[in-house]
């Protein structure tokens, strides 16, 4: 009404506020959020493992060389769904309410893409989602259905379910690179690139397909293990060995001569394919598999040649999500826009890559319980940052508002690394990182576990249909296959992390609610289930 009145200042009011918005919206910074789904650590080869030696991620790799690496990012429940319900809310799980896959996200509650919309962001989200409601607090999304398929996915919009011809990972990038050439430019954006790659059942671009067939990846030295007091471990399902799928998961023809494949319970990944992705797959895989047949291989040779097969489809699915994001990071520096746009690169959850004979994740374990994370701004961010400090995916919105120079919500559970990222600060002030995972009795049948970890002690008690306590000095064995939990010159470190997981507990709120176990009946049904559908060892 006053504006009526004095219309003219009222104008010149309006322009100079919004010049003020542009400049401000010019500060904050973009940001690129990348996450694959089971990226491994070690399939980096920024992190300078032997495999990434082999199987190098050049322009993963461009975001430590122009940025920060994290050496110990670590999630809080490793799993796909509650790991993407804790980035989005930067609460523990049994706060955002999203234990385990299967559970309805409850969209309604505060997210980060909600506060960073509410604060003049453009926000998307194309690819995996995997949260079972709608996406909220986007202005644009698009996201496979479900866990996602590698060929001829199903997109999922406001509007439609469309099937679309092509390979996801690289659907998603020309999506998201059309979604940022649309994009109102007086806005600062928040875009979320999420991947499909390098979850099972690991099928490769056609133009990976023989990508390292000639590369011979080392096994882990656990790959046939001892499992001496961890009773955990030992009822696992998901030894490579003896639960994988020849047919789905390694790729194997039924016999010499045909591309008709071995066990394959879920037909669909490959029944999707147009007739020729499917002449195109069949050249690749039919003398790979004949010569695999003439060998006659049995007992360990047998497990050993399923885990090499295993690594090069899981490394030759990484080249895709690698090419991704040398795509983004190319169209970002070919725009200018580079220097302002915090760049992540990350996965929902570590991986196994034959470490204790294992793939899948869903342990507290190193393998599964580290994430990788990577993270350019050229603007704040000193190129060749290292980050040893103990983060999680719980800090992430924090953070990222941080970043954006917008208020942390109070009840968010993280932490901002603003400050040791941008090397103002050496420590972020936590000595203790919490983790809870719920997801039993389920697929691999990996018990319910929680714990805590420090800089060099690892606490974990596996509950439901067993009661264990385990015990890992990480520094003198970072393998953990040494359960320390009744060695006496360990008792008072086992006492003071005891002390801590109390006080911890107690600090996020954790309630008796949380530690519900399953009925006998229930849990010894799901064994038989499960061991009906093993692979054939
Ligand atoms: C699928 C996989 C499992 C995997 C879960 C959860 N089987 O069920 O091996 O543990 O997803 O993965 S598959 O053969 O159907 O792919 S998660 O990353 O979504 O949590
Ligand atoms: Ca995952």
């Amino acid at each position: 009404f006053l504006c009526l009145t004095v219309l003219i200042g009222c104008k010149d009011n309006s322009s100079e506020e919004k010049k003020a918005e542009k400049t401000e919206a010019n500060q904050k910074p973009n940001i690129v959020f990348i996450m694959a789904d089971d990226h491994a650590v070690k399939a980096i080869s920024a992190y300078g493992s032997e495999i990434g030696k082999l199987a190098p991620t050049p322009n993963i790799d461009r975001l430590a060389k122009n940025g920060a690496i994290f050496n110990q990012n670590y999630n809080t429940n490793s799993l796909c769904g509650p790991s993407r319900a804790v980035i989005l809310t930067g609460k523990h799980s049994h706060q955002n309410g999203f234990r385990m896959n299967g559970e309805r996200f409850d969209n309604t509650q505060q997210t980060l893409p909600k506060i960073l919309q509410q604060n003049g962001y453009q926000t998307a989200v194309i690819g995996k989602w995997h949260l079972s409601d709608e996406p909220t607090g986007f202005d644009y999304w698009k996201i496979l259905d479900d866990q996602g398929k590698y060929y001829n996915p199903d997109f999922i919009t406001a509007e439609d379910t469309t099937r679309v011809t092509g390979y996801a990972q690289d659907l998603i990038t020309d999506y998201s690179i059309d979604w940022m050439k649309q994009r109102n430019e007086e806005q600062p954006f928040f875009l979320m690139v999420h991947h499909k790659a390098p979850h099972r059942n690991w099928m490769p671009a056609l133009r990976h397909t023989t990508l390292y067939d000639s590369v011979e990846f080392p096994l882990p030295d656990t790959y046939f293990p001892d499992f001496e007091n961890q009773q955990a471990a030992e009822e696992q399902l998901q030894t490579i060995y003896e639960d994988m799928y020849e047919g789905h998961d390694l790729k194997l023809s039924k016999h010499k001569g045909t591309d008709s494949l071995a066990a394959n319970p879920w037909k669909d990944d490959f029944k999707r394919m147009t007739a020729e992705q499917k002449e195109k797959w069949n050249a690749a895989y039919r003398p790979k598999n004949d010569a695999f047949w003439e060998k006659d291989l049995h007992g360990k040779d047998l497990a050993k040649w399923k885990g090499q097969r295993y690594l090069r489809e899981y490394m030759a699915t990484i080249a895709s999500v690698d090419e991704s994001v040398g795509r983004i990071l190319d169209y970002l520096e070919a725009q200018g826009l580079d220097e302002n746009t915090l760049v992540v690169y990350t996965s929902d959850q570590g991986f196994y890559l034959g470490e204790n004979g294992w793939f899948d994740k869903r342990y507290m374990y190193e393998t599964s319980f580290r994430m990788p994370l990577l993270m350019q701004y050229p603007k704040e961010i000193e190129a060749g940052s290292v980050i040893s400090e103990m983060t999680q995916n719980l800090d992430f919105a924090p953070t990222f508002l941080d970043m954006a120079g917008i208020e942390i919500p109070e009840d968010m559970q993280g932490i901002s690394f603003k400050k040791v990222l941008y090397g103002e600060e050496a420590e972020i002030g936590r000595d203790v990182i919490y983790y809870h995972y719920y997801d039993f009795p389920a697929f691999h049948m990996v018990k319910r576990q929680y714990g805590i970890k420090t800089d060099r002690y690892k606490l974990i008690h596996f509950y439901d249909d067993i009661d264990t306590w385990e015990f890992y000095d990480l520094e003198k064995d970072p393998k953990e296959q040494n359960n320390l939990i009744n060695a006496e010159e360990y008792q008072d470190e086992v006492e003071m992390m005891h002390q801590k997981l109390d006080s911890v507990q107690q600090h996020y709120q954790v309630t008796e609610k949380e530690f519900e176990t399953t009925p006998k009946e229930k849990v010894d049904q799901a064994y038989k289930n499960f061991e009906r559908l093993r692979g054939t060892p």
